[in-house]
């Protein structure tokens, strides 16, 4: 188990101060001056060397990513977006950072932003975050009157602006693209990629994109260093992350563990175990709703990271938003939830999503009252085949994904579901 000592977000349940005061007892704004003095290449340097992945869900380098924007201005300036549209059904992680440990993302912008030669960046925060949204917008304020941002950020001779914008609650917004269409003021429907935003995002000009967490563990990171940082988890994983855990355990919870936990661990030491117990376990969502379910079974042995989830287990560790399902689910159900999910969201401009979404849909309906034919089964497999990967962004996978895993998971409890209401009928 992580040690409170190796924990970046020591606030996470709010118990302690979190306007500047408390953050600078905790650690926070320490040295930065410091950091910036050490110049944008060693920065970027030093995230490569940590090993941090994006935390948003797709995993890609952080130091890798900041290594695509200009060194050089061609007359364009660049910008640092933060997507803070936390979405992702079952996540909850970036909503922890925002309300009680806001300064740990507004440091973070700052060293990320100077890093990447931009001289101001944008909090994009989901819209029915307000608390959160008043409680960053206070540590903004209070950062700009400490001069910690602002004309020479901490003293640093960097100028430096941040200004935090809200959505309206539209999942797609989560969409780095998408995103940036909204904050510019228009519909937001994702982009045709490439471009990549480090060559044309906001307004045209080199941005990045990234997630709350991944801004909001750089600072910690730099002072205490890279090594440290990438000796938690295993290779290719490392680092401390955030977990959200919800369900069907006895303590609910987010909690900041090393990356490559077990399951088991991170369930038996921070939620007080399965509901009903280990037998009661049917299947697990390992990384918010777009990843694939995993049965229950498997679940127990599984090391928490990228590498596992997906090559062992065919899903992902997503936003680690742990869901856990007990036997009372209904998990035909549960994923069909999710298809009407994913159809609502769908911003309609694509064919396979807009029409394939609505299709999956109507096909889950009626496998949850098991009045489809089992030969249906494999269409709807094959349907989700025909989505994923042909569409312009991500949200076709993520529609099509819950379904493979249901279908791959639990073939046998659908098909059961059928033949039992083929037998009522005949009955009747
Ligand atoms: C420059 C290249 N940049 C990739 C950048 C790209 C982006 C990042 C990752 O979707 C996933 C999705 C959800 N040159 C580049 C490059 N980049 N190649 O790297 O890109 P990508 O395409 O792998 O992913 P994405 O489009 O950002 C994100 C999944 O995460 N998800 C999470 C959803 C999370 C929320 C939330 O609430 N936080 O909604 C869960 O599974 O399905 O697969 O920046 O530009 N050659
Ligand atoms: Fe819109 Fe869906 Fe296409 Fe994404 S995949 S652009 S959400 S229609």
């Amino acid at each position: 188990m992580l040690d409170d000592r190796d924990r970046i977000f020591t606030n996470v349940y709010g118990m302690h101060d979190r306007t500047l005061d408390g953050a600078k007892q905790r650690g926070h704004w320490d040295g930065t001056k410091d950091i910036l003095g050490k110049g944008r290449d060693w920065i970027v340097n030093e995230m490569k060397a940590s090993g941090l992945r994006g935390r948003g869900g797709a995993g890609f380098p952080t130091g890798l990513k900041w290594s695509f924007m200009p060194k050089e201005s061609d007359g364009r300036p660049s910008y640092l977006v933060v997507n803070a549209d936390e979405s992702e059904p079952g996540t909850c992680k970036d909503r922890e950072i925002m309300r009680h440990d806001p300064h740990t993302l507004v440091e973070g912008c700052l060293i990320a932003s100077f890093a990447m030669g931009a001289h101001a960046a944008y909090i994009y925060i989901r819209g029915e975050y307000i608390r959160e949204r008043e409680a960053l917008q206070r540590a903004i304020d209070e950062a700009y009157d400490a001069g910690l941002i602002g004309p020479n950020a901490c003293g640093s001779g960097y100028d430096f602006d941040l200004y935090l914008t809200h959505g309206a609650g539209a999942y797609i917004c989560g969409e780095e693209t998408a995103l940036l269409e909204s904050l510019e003021g228009k519909k937001g429907m994702p982009r045709m990629k490439p471009p990549f935003p480090a060559g044309a995002g906001l307004y045209g000009c080199p941005t990045t994109v990234n997630n709350v967490e991944s801004i909001a563990v750089v600072p910690t990171i730099l002072r205490r260093g890279a090594s440290w940082f990438a000796g938690f988890g295993r290779q290719n994983n490392a680092g401390t992350k955030l977990f959200a855990i919800s369900g069907h355990v006895n303590n609910p919870c987010v909690v900041e563990e090393a990356m490559s936990i077990s399951f088991e661990e991170l369930i038996e030491k921070h939620c007080g175990g399965i509901r009903g117990g280990w037998d009661n376990l049917l299947a697990v969502i390992p990384g918010g709703s777009s990843v694939p379910c995993v049965r229950g079974e498997k679940m127990k042995d599984a090391i928490m990271d990228f590498d596992y989830l997906r090559g062992e287990l065919g899903s992902g560790l997503g936003t680690a938003a742990v869901i856990v399902m007990d036997r009372s689910t209904d998990i035909i159900k549960a994923i069909w939830r999710l298809s009407k999910f994913y159809k609502h969201e769908s911003c309609g401009q694509c064919t396979p999503c807009r029409e394939g979404t609505g299709w999956m849909m109507r096909v889950m309906e009626r496998l949850v009252k098991g009045e489809a034919s089992v030969e249906e089964i494999d269409m709807l497999f094959d349907v989700t085949k025909q989505v994923e990967g042909h569409t312009i962004c991500a949200l076709g996978d993520a529609a099509a994904w819950p379904i493979q895993g249901l279908i791959r998971n639990f073939r046998e409890e659908i098909e059961d579901r059928i033949r039992g209401r083929g037998a009522a009928i005949a009955a009747e």
